[in-house]
């Protein structure tokens, strides 16, 4: 039966800012307080997909969140009418309204971790929404998370959803941003490869000095149990501290990982060689053949892989067998790593080509191409059994233009947070979305 890696795109919400709200991302707190566009940021990401889906790969799309969260200022005390909360929050704890007004449900790579059947006891798809606890705008996602990833993949018979780990530190969970998988082809057995920031519970494990780690060991050994992985199948890393300390926040943003390919930078791991062994051995029990593209330091250093964003790529299979890495502006600006990638392709390794996206909006915030999609491996069965509304088509990328240009501010600041009109604007837009991703009721606004 034929497979696929399906990459659902998170879609910009219309209140996207630049909050400074996440500590340890170089980018967020580096352009806090800047103004931002919402609708060139969401045609920015439409372009992507489109791009993607012309290209040829299976491509869709998943919801932006309900913002401001109207009903998490009440839950920290703001009273009265939904425009009397905004308004007392604004007045009296701005930071607070910034983060129940953040768009960060864009990177969906954080959205959830996503085991396909072949790797589970079940052999169904398995879904765990990512707790995001370690930042408090992220961390009220997963209950519409949950509820969106429901309306998408909703067939029981073929996928199973988790809910979020408990909302503790000791379990940070960010989702598929440290998770990757290695396969000889999308619909056979692979392994599943947790990398993991620090642990709660064994003191053994070091950790970063300065910026928090927000994946845990044992967050990543609850979502391989819920998922019914074999130990066979799973791989765990520990990142290294000092990388977290330097901005790499999340492991998708010092390594990419693709069918049978890691692509990483040379510090991005403790005891890499043991966890390279490891993977090559695991892939090999399953028929893989691994192969590991190291970039060294000498070549495209760590502060260049954070401002560059470099590995935050997606790496994508060809029907010919070569990848094609899909990058964002940065990179063709830092001349290391553009002259690296030049190196890469040149070479005649596996990875045979580079495409260039200018993400900008997004990636100021410290999401590039690869924070934006949730890898989603299916096989003809389960993505006929996807909820067609939010697979992209061509129809659908004019139906989404055409709403962003409709619905969304060119230009957002404290001042449009704080206007209570801002949250009509945005539940008039998810409620027509609603009806053209053919999601049913998934906000707040429409359920209670
Ligand atoms: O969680 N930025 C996100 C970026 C997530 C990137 N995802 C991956 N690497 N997979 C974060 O730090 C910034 C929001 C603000 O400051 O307004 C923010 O949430």
């Amino acid at each position: 039966m034929k497979s696929y890696e399906v990459n659902f795109d998170g879609l910009v919400g219309p209140t996207h800012n630049y909050g400074g709200l996440s500590y340890g991302n170089v980018a967020s707190q580096s352009n806090s307080q800047q103004s931002s566009n919402p609708k060139e940021a969401a045609l920015q990401g439409l372009a992507k997909m489109k791009a993607l889906m012309d290209m040829g790969f299976q491509q869709g799309v998943l919801a932006p969140q309900e913002r401001p969260d109207v009903a998490a200022l009440r839950r920290l005390g703001f009273a009265g009418s939904d425009a009397q909360v905004i308004q007392q929050a604004a007045k009296e704890a701005m930071p607070l309204l910034v983060a129940s007004c953040s768009a960060s449900s864009m990177w969906v790579a954080n959205a959830a971790t996503v085991s396909p059947s072949a790797d589970t006891a079940d052999g169904r798809v398995h879904f765990t929404a990512a707790n995001l606890n370690c930042k408090y705008h992220r961390s009220i996602e997963h209950p519409t998370t949950s509820r969106v990833l429901g309306a998408m993949f909703a067939d029981q018979q073929h996928f199973a959803h988790h809910a979020a780990l408990p909302a503790v530190a000791q379990f940070g969970d960010e989702g598929a941003a440290n998770h990757t998988r290695f396969c000889r082809a999308y619909g056979e057995a692979g392994v599943e490869f947790f990398v993991f920031g620090r642990s709660a519970f064994d003191t053994r494990y070091p950790a970063p000095q300065k910026y928090p780690a927000r994946q845990t060991l044992e967050a990543s050994q609850a979502v391989a149990r819920l998922h019914g992985l074999r130990e066979e199948g799973v791989v765990y890393a520990q990142q290294n501290p000092s990388v977290i300390d330097q901005g790499v926040f999340h492991n998708d943003v010092i390594a990419v990982g693709n069918g049978e390919v890691l692509f990483y930078h040379e510090d991005a791991f403790l005891e890499t060689d043991r966890m390279l062994a490891e993977l090559s051995s695991k892939l090999a029990k399953v028929g893989g053949t691994f192969q590991s593209v190291c970039v060294p330091r000498s070549a495209v250093t760590v502060d260049d892989a954070v401002r560059s964003y470099l590995f935050n790529s997606q790496l994508l299979s060809r029907p010919d067998g070569s990848m094609l890495l899909i990058v964002p502006q940065e990179c063709h600006g830092n001349e290391r790593v553009w002259q690296y990638l030049q190196g890469l392709t040149g070479s005649g390794g596996v990875i045979g080509e580079v495409k260039v996206f200018d993400l900008k909006q997004s990636m100021q915030n410290g999401g590039g191409p690869a924070c934006l999609r949730l890898r989603v491996a299916l096989n003809e069965t389960e993505l006929a059994a996807v909820n067609p509304g939010v697979i992209m088509t061509a129809p659908l990328y004019d139906s989404l233009t055409q709403w962003v240009e409709r619905h969304y501010r060119d230009r957002m600041t404290e001042n449009d947070l704080a206007d209570p009109q801002l949250l009509l604007e945005c539940r008039a837009a998810l409620d027509e979305l609603t009806q053209i991703l053919k999601l049913g009721a998934v906000y707040p606004f429409q359920i209670n």
